[in-house]
């Protein structure tokens, strides 16, 4: 059996990564712009060493990137609006004509090509005034103004875009309280409190923000977005298992919350023993009634954990340093921990427990490449590196799918050379297009097919049949 009939193949963006233009057509601050290390610290201003000021320059250049997705043949683009290029400073009573104008042109683009867009609303890009006017989500008028910037979106766009993600990977609010939740604390004064308060707000505004797409749009098929965090105890030892136990419901946490409508059962527990008490009013709980119609997750790599410090070596993982390596699992040259098979289980494992249609929404290597010569007076990489590490997580997702998992899509991270997001560089490439860029900024900016585009390509246009049948 090949794949469904409809199944959505293609590549996924953020603003952040690729756009550039940080300051162009009345582009406000992102607290993307402050971040010139990724997870490192925030600067007062932007500085010349942040990447992502110009990124791969896919703000002028979106129409050729967009028409090398279109010659792979993909059936979905997934990328996200910079919240700041519609309201600069997220306060704005008006959007931002010129933003709004670079979007209806890449959708144009995509329906040039027959790609659906899959629009990420949210992806790490708060306008940098709330973060530092409000605390970001710690400050429950956060809700109303994402909703403003949703309902511009939802109606400006009504017809054109069908699926949403409402929030990236919002779950990583917990370990990056700037970059995903636009708190401008240092993280070792962030109380307990004000973290868990922020995530309540940020899970009813996203609620919120499934009603009104619904109510603008019956047609809008909204999603919510994890980090697909896949933990395996280290030992059989019961106690490991139970801090597995543990942390996967900091998981479930956000996806109960965003699938079920209500808080978890563990809920009470975990905030009794880390002292704390939030304010839930009645009217947020009848908000997050309003579920998610599917789940989208990134998947790159799994990990493991033991209740005992002293055992095993730390994962080089970078959300969370607490995890431990896996004898059994290889690693990307970032030390990201490599293992389809933890995809088919991830699937199966939210499917049992959700019974949403899921999107496969990241997934894909980071890696070195090398510009070689292909012959004919152009460029390539050989990175077959790569095609096996997609090879064997689109198998593993094929599993899912005859076991009896619905698998909506599958979006192939940094499907074009992009700044990463833990480390802000761009020597960290995931795309099946080369980008000539420099750590140092310096690069002609040409774009290149590696090896893997022609792959990609053939695995769309077989319906992934090229790749279960070799
Ligand atoms: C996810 C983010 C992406 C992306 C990816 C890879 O967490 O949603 O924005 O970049 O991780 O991470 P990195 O770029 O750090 O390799």
């Amino acid at each position: 059996m090949a794949f469904p009939k409809d199944f959505l193949w293609g590549g996924a963006t953020a603003a952040n990564q690729c756009e550039g233009a940080y300051d162009e057509d009345g582009k406000g601050l992102s607290i993307q712009d402050v971040l010139p290390h990724g997870f490192g610290p925030r600067t007062k201003g932007p500085t010349s060493d942040n990447l992502k000021l110009k990124g791969i320059d896919h703000y002028h250049r979106y129409k050729e990137d967009i028409a090398l997705f279109g010659e792979m043949g993909f059936k979905v683009y997934r990328f996200s609006v910079a919240w700041s290029r519609i309201f600069p400073t997220g306060e704005e009573c008006e959007p931002n004509e010129a933003g709004l104008k670079f979007y209806e042109s890449v959708l144009d683009e995509c329906e040039k090509y027959g790609i659906e867009p899959l629009v990420t609303i949210s992806h790490y890009e708060t306008p940098l005034a709330l973060a530092e006017k409000y605390n970001g989500w710690i400050d429950r008028r956060m809700i109303d103004l994402y909703l403003k910037y949703c309902k511009v979106l939802f109606e400006r766009f009504k017809g054109r875009v069908k699926y949403w993600i409402t929030f990236n990977e919002i779950n990583s609010l917990l370990r990056q309280p700037f970059m995903s939740g636009a708190i401008n604390i240092p993280k070792d004064q962030l109380s307990t409190k004000d973290l868990y308060q922020a995530m309540h707000h940020e899970l009813v505004a996203s609620a919120l923000a499934v009603k009104l797409g619904h109510e603008i749009d019956p047609e809008n098929r909204i999603g919510c977005m994890v980090v697909g965090i896949t933990i395996y105890p280290l030992t059989p030892n019961p106690d490991d298992i139970l801090k597995v136990m543990d942390l996967d419901n900091d998981l479930y946490f956000f996806l109960d919350i965003q699938c079920r409508g209500a808080y978890p059962y563990f809920a009470k527990r975990r905030f009794e023993e880390m002292g704390i008490s939030i304010d839930i009013t009645q009217e947020d709980r009848r908000a997050l009634r309003n579920t998610a119609d599917f789940i989208a997750f990134s998947y790159y790599s799994s990990n493991c954990a033991t209740a005992d410090p002293s055992l095993g070596e730390p994962s080089r993982s970078n959300m969370t340093p607490e995890l431990r390596k896996n004898p059994y699992s290889s690693v990307s040259e970032w030390g990201w921990q490599i293992d389809p098979k933890g995809l088919r289980y991830t699937l199966n494992r939210l499917y049992a427990r959700y019974q949403l249609p899921l999107f496969v929404a990241e997934n894909g290597l980071g890696a070195k490449d090398h510009l070689i010569e292909d012959g004919k007076g152009s460029y390539t990489v050989n990175d077959d590196y790569r095609i096996a590490y997609m090879k064997e997580h689109i198998i593993q997702m094929h599993e899912a799918i005859l076991d009896g998992v619905d698998v909506m899509g599958y979006t192939a991270w940094g499907c074009i050379d992009l700044i990463s997001c833990s480390t802000a560089e761009i020597e960290k490439r995931y795309g099946m297009i080369y980008v000539d860029l420099n750590s140092d900024g310096s690069g002609t900016m040409n774009r290149y097919k590696k090896k893997s585009f022609e792959w990609y390509r053939e695995v769309i246009e077989t319906n992934g049949a090229n790749v279960l049948n070799q």
